[in-house]
């Protein structure tokens, strides 16, 4: 299967949420590879109706149209795509020390965080199978949509209470101001490779070995919420499906979906 270039990038000053965009044009036919780019949304989305803060100018708001061709059970890694191709965009900044980088790893399965867990970017995965009919010959779409901080927060601002100690900038990480433009090309760069893996069960297996590489959630305690109760055990791994697995009462379980939480020691 070619690569998809990701090259059709739709820029919006303002919009709702950009993940709301693409899914109205992906109902309406739009091809795998569209991408929206926002300076501002009025109503970004996170997962389960929460919302995601950003004010106008500061951070990249970006959203991209996959139509993988696979197993359903293997769509989940469309989010680990576009997590991957952000941990390839930052790891990519230029630092004033040139050794360096900008030290981020991905929450599984879908934020971006620095060494103390603070949120860098969260990255929320929408499908519509629905949709698939109206657009005969098309793969269902998966609309992947990711909020990175880049250069808000900064060091004094105000954050909302809730977003205090929990969220962090590249701004801050990196000591300096992240340059917007160019992350988003280093993000568009990483994607191509990133997306084509999704196609084969080679590539698949990359991406989720890129994952266990990025993630820093094994090795750690964790609770798993799910629809019907929690458990808490230790996370020891990413199964090569990309799933977690958490090793809990001496019995591993792979974790398909739920919200992980990272218990820290005293809490
Ligand atoms: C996410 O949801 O982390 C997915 C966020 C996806 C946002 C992108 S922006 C482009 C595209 N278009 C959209 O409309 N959405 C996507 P979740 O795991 O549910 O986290 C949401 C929670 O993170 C909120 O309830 C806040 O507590 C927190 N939060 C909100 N804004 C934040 C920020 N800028 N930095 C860190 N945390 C934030």
């Amino acid at each position: 299967m070619p690569e998809t270039r990701f090259e059709d990038v739709r820029r919006f000053e303002s919009i709702d949420s950009t993940n709301r965009y693409l899914l109205d044009e992906a109902r309406a036919g739009a091809p795998e590879g569209v991408v929206a780019v926002a300076d501002h949304q009025t109503a970004g989305r996170g997962r389960l109706g929460r919302t995601w803060e950003a004010p106008p100018g500061a951070n990249l708001l970006l959203s991209v149209l996959l139509r993988p061709d696979i197993d359903p059970a293997d769509r989940h890694l469309a989010t680990t795509v576009v997590a991957l191709a952000a941990v390839d965009a930052i790891g990519s900044i230029e630092l004033p020390a040139a050794s360096t980088v900008v030290p981020v790893r991905i929450k599984w399965p879908n934020d971006l965080v620095d060494l103390e867990g603070r949120k860098v970017a969260g990255v929320l995965a929408e499908s519509d199978l629905a949709s698939a009919s109206g657009t005969e010959g098309l793969p269902a779409p998966v609309v992947v949509g990711i909020g990175i901080n880049v250069n808000w927060p900064g060091e004094d601002d105000d954050l909302p209470p809730e977003l205090q100690g929990y969220a962090v900038s590249l701004r801050m990480l990196a000591g300096g101001p992240v340059d917007r433009e160019e992350l988003l090309q280093g993000f568009l760069a990483a994607l191509g490779g990133r997306a084509a893996d999704l196609a084969t069960a080679t590539g698949r297996r990359r991406l989720a070995q890129g994952l266990l590489a990025a993630c820093s959630t094994v090795g750690t305690r964790v609770r798993v919420d799910l629809a019907d109760g929690s458990f808490e055990g230790i996370a020891t791994g990413i199964s090569p499906e990309g799933h977690l697995v958490v090793e809990s009462g001496g019995v591993a379980r792979t974790v398909v979906a739920g919200d992980v939480v990272h218990v820290r020691p005293g809490t």
